[in-house]
């Protein structure tokens, strides 16, 4: 490896030897575009790798809130504003017992370069708060969100840093913290959030968004190999608003979504979660808050499989789409010998980096990464950033369209990226090398800082 690269890298090693989850994705990112640094020695000389992998800012705030038997609970609030070198600061909120900064960070680093990726001008953010929204009512949500936007709206703004929705963080939360900032800053600034409600200024398709842009992704890789969707079958993690929209659209164009998961285990569905009835079902387990997959089997009499992750289910197609490290090395195994061809990664960052070696050294596996795949749920945000700032809705054939042509956009240019650097078909090398290309750019066109 490129020394200087290797040399910074051992660096965040040892300096986030605390926060594991930020170095696993830096190693991820940085393994990647070694073929670029040493093509690049420009990159050592204004030190561009050491200012890459440090915020521009991040920062902690209190956040106090009341719940409905008048008990005062105190949460940590963040946000990492990582790099805006192309755009405004852009990314999620996430609501979690489990946020600390190593989450934080790792998400705001990973989320740079899926924004650039995107090919629209936004920045790379992330923030949220380690509030565990399970079981908590609709009143004490809202008081939190209040208390949380009071804290953060003088650090935001549509030109500055732009937060939406990620685990925990919905359209419901979204109104919550809009109609907060617009109470206390007194203007109609609809731009500084996204995955708002369509009633004041949400864009169409952008709830559905990331699971619609993850199935176009995946058509164009099965595309390359001479194959199409119909009739596949595919395992998906999770039972949010992502795999929501994956079931939607399998549905539509005749794939099947065999399982979901919680954190109470899995359900098996031979028949796909493909009727509208189902669909919506997940919608309703959202908003109960229960955070139980258990319920849908239940509901439609399928089998559910206690404490136990999807992986072992015989399909097509595998799809993470719950939250990181859901798939480790004994669970890369088990997708191996199923013989699964396609694993598409669709959470940030759901594969260990051992298991995701693993599964991109095997013969016959393509492996196709989350900061490509998902990057259709922000660019749909960026194109709601935009008919804010011009006040105006576009159809939904229009958005569609576009997040079409993005996500085909975001394939051809990480395979192109690969291919130029002699890597073959590496979905996952391309995406970070095309990725970083386009930062590095605006980040040595801009000076030293
Ligand atoms: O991880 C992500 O890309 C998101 N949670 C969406 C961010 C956004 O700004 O729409």
């Amino acid at each position: 490896m490129n020394t200087y690269l290797q040399s910074v890298i051992d660096h965040v090693k040892e300096k986030y030897k605390n926060e594991p989850e930020f170095v696993q994705t830096v190693e991820e990112v940085f393994t990647s575009i070694d073929p670029v640094v040493e093509a690049h020695p420009e990159y050592e000389k204004v030190d561009l790798l050491n200012r890459m992998v440090e915020p521009e800012r991040m920062f902690t705030f209190r956040v106090v809130w009341i719940d409905d038997n008048g008990k005062v609970h105190t949460n940590t609030g963040y946000r990492c504003q990582f790099n805006g070198a192309i755009g405004p600061y852009k990314g999620g909120l996430r609501f979690h017992p489990s946020v600390y900064p190593g989450i934080i960070h790792f998400l705001g680093f990973e989320q740079t370069f899926k924004n650039s990726l995107t090919g629209l001008p936004i920045g790379g953010a992330k923030g949220g708060s380690d509030f565990n929204p399970a079981g908590r009512s609709d009143a004490e949500i809202m008081r939190f969100c209040q208390s949380f936007m009071t804290a953060l709206y003088r650090y935001i703004g549509p030109d500055v840093d732009v937060p939406a929705g990620d685990i925990g963080v919905g359209g419901r939360e979204i109104g919550y913290l809009y109609g907060q900032y617009r109470r206390i800053k007194g203007v109609w600034e609809n731009g500084v959030l996204t995955g708002k409600g369509m009633s004041y200024g949400g864009s169409l398709v952008r709830p559905e968004a990331t699971g619609y842009g993850a199935i176009y992704y995946l058509e164009e890789v099965l595309k390359h190999e001479g194959e199409t969707i119909q009739g596949k079958t595919i395992a998906v993690s999770g039972f949010g608003n992502v795999a929501w929209g994956i079931c939607k659209k399998a549905a539509q164009i005749g794939a099947k979504v065999v399982t979901l998961s919680g954190p109470d285990g899995y359900i098996y569905d031979k028949d796909g979660v493909s009727t509208e009835e189902k669909i919506n079902y997940l919608l309703e387990m959202r908003a109960s808050n229960r955070n139980r997959v258990e319920d849908y089997a239940k509901k439609f009499g399928v089998p559910f499989f206690k404490g136990e992750k999807p992986w072992g289910v015989k399909v097509d197609i595998v799809m993470p789409a719950a939250t990181q490290n859901d798939v480790d090395m004994a669970q890369a195994k088990k997708i191996v010998e199923n013989g699964v061809k396609y694993y598409i990664e669709v959470a940030n960052m759901p594969t260990t980096n051992d298991a995701l070696n693993f599964l991109r050294a095997q013969k016959g596996v393509i492996v196709a990464p989350s900061k490509a795949v998902n990057a259709g749920g922000v660019g749909v945000s960026a194109l709601e950033m935009a008919q804010n700032s011009d006040r105006m809705i576009w159809t939904e054939e229009q958005v569609d369209a576009e997040l079409h042509r993005m996500m085909k956009n975001i394939h051809d240019s990480s395979a192109a990226a690969a291919a130029e650097y002699g890597l073959g078909y590496d979905l996952v090398a391309g995406a970070n090398i095309a990725g970083f290309k386009k930062v590095a750019t605006a980040m040595l066109e801009q000076g030293i800082f």
